[in-house]
């Protein structure tokens, strides 16, 4: 089977590559990815099945020429950060926008598979007290620009669906950590301010909910919905991880030796989405799923481990990164 893996210099991108390589024998993979900012191709493991392609999704060309010589387009490429969307948004409409239209095109076009990975931000927020999840009938209610522009690329996808019979199935995932997450993610950013001797930054007062799951758990789950999964369906991808943004910066400081106060308050993020929870019944029931990593902190450990081994990989990101977030006064 040969898939092409847009996005797979990145975080979830080049972890659902090595998730194939080392789970689907008769897989090649060739990866488009621009490069930008958030991309590595040292992310990308060195095996004669992977070939990248450095190039962008919304170039006609060059899509429509992978995609003629493949059985399955999974996309993973996107502008994926918030505080960014909020300082520049035009990348996040070109690349989240035209980018994945571009794909679409080129799917109808050659009758491709087509696996589009999108975020629970697209629904929005929930109250802290909402005894309620974001099901896939939650309506789309986005924040940002960079969730308004994932929502639209949704939509996009089910229209090709329904319009055009394109064969592509939809999932939407809750917040992931893991190894590859560049530093500018939250906990990525903790664990290696620690190691630097920086106090970690919390955003407001930390009561903001997230919904975590490790990046492999997301993997197993797209795979699944493209093996499983019904066409046109969209599938919510989560692990019942739901701890607030001042548990996870405790949680990160006791793992690493530090007293569970050594952090600092920042600034809030404008527009700040207060709470994310899956609702993921849909997926464990009717195709079986189930995350192999069920506890945070564990997953959490090997998290930490791994940023301290590949310091290599991280340290060319996390000057420009900090400077960045010192000039918002975070
Ligand atoms: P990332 O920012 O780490 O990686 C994005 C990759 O896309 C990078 O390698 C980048 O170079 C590439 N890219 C950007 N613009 C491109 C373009 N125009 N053409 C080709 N390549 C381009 O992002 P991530 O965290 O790995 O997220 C991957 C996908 O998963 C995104 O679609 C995101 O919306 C979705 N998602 C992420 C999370 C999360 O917690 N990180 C949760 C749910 C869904
Ligand atoms: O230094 C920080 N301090 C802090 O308190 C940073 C970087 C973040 N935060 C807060 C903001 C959020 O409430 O932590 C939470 C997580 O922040 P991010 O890592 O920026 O993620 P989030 O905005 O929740 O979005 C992530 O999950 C959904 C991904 O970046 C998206 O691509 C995905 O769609």
């Amino acid at each position: 089977m040969r898939v092409l893996v847009t996005g797979g210099a990145g975080f979830i991108g080049a972890n659902f590559v090595r998730l194939t390589l080392a789970t689907r024998p008769d897989a090649t993979v060739t990866v488009l990815d621009k490069l930008t900012y958030a991309g590595n191709a040292a992310s990308i493991p060195d095996d004669p099945r992977v070939t990248l392609v450095q190039g962008d999704i919304a170039d006609r060309e060059v899509v429509d020429s992978l995609v003629s010589e493949t059985d399955l387009v999974v996309h993973f490429a996107a502008e994926s950060h918030n505080d960014n969307s909020l300082t520049d948004p035009s990348p996040f409409i070109h690349t989240n926008l035209v980018g994945t239209f571009t794909l679409l095109e080129a799917c109808r076009a050659h009758a491709t598979r087509f696996h589009h990975v999108s975020t629970d931000e697209v629904y929005g927020d929930l109250a802290l007290d909402d005894p309620g999840k974001f099901t896939a009938d939650t309506p789309y209610n986005p924040s940002s620009p960079y969730s308004a522009s994932k929502a639209g690329s949704d939509l996009l996808v089910r229209a090709w669906v329904r319009s055009f019979g394109l064969a592509a199935t939809m999932s939407n995932c809750s917040n992931n950590y893991g190894p590859f997450q560049h530093v500018e993610k939250f906990i990525p950013r903790q664990i290696t301010n620690i190691i630097d001797g920086v106090r970690p930054k919390l955003y407001g007062a930390g009561a903001n909910v997230r919904d975590w799951i490790h990046v492999d758990d997301h993997n197993t789950a797209v795979w699944t919905v493209i093996d499983a999964g019904r066409v046109g369906q969209t599938y919510l991808i989560g692990a019942d991880g739901e701890l607030s943004n001042k548990a996870v910066v405790e949680a990160v400081l006791v793992a690493m030796g530090q007293p569970v106060d050594a952090y600092d308050h920042v600034p809030d993020r404008p527009g700040h989405d207060l709470r994310y929870a899956i609702d993921a019944t849909a997926l464990r029931e009717e195709l079986g799923w189930a995350p192999r990593y069920r506890d945070f902190a564990t997953g959490l450990a090997a998290t930490i481990d791994w940023y301290r081994d590949n310091e290599a990989w991280w340290r060319p990101l996390k000057r420009e990164t900090e400077l960045a977030y010192e000039r918002l006064g975070r």
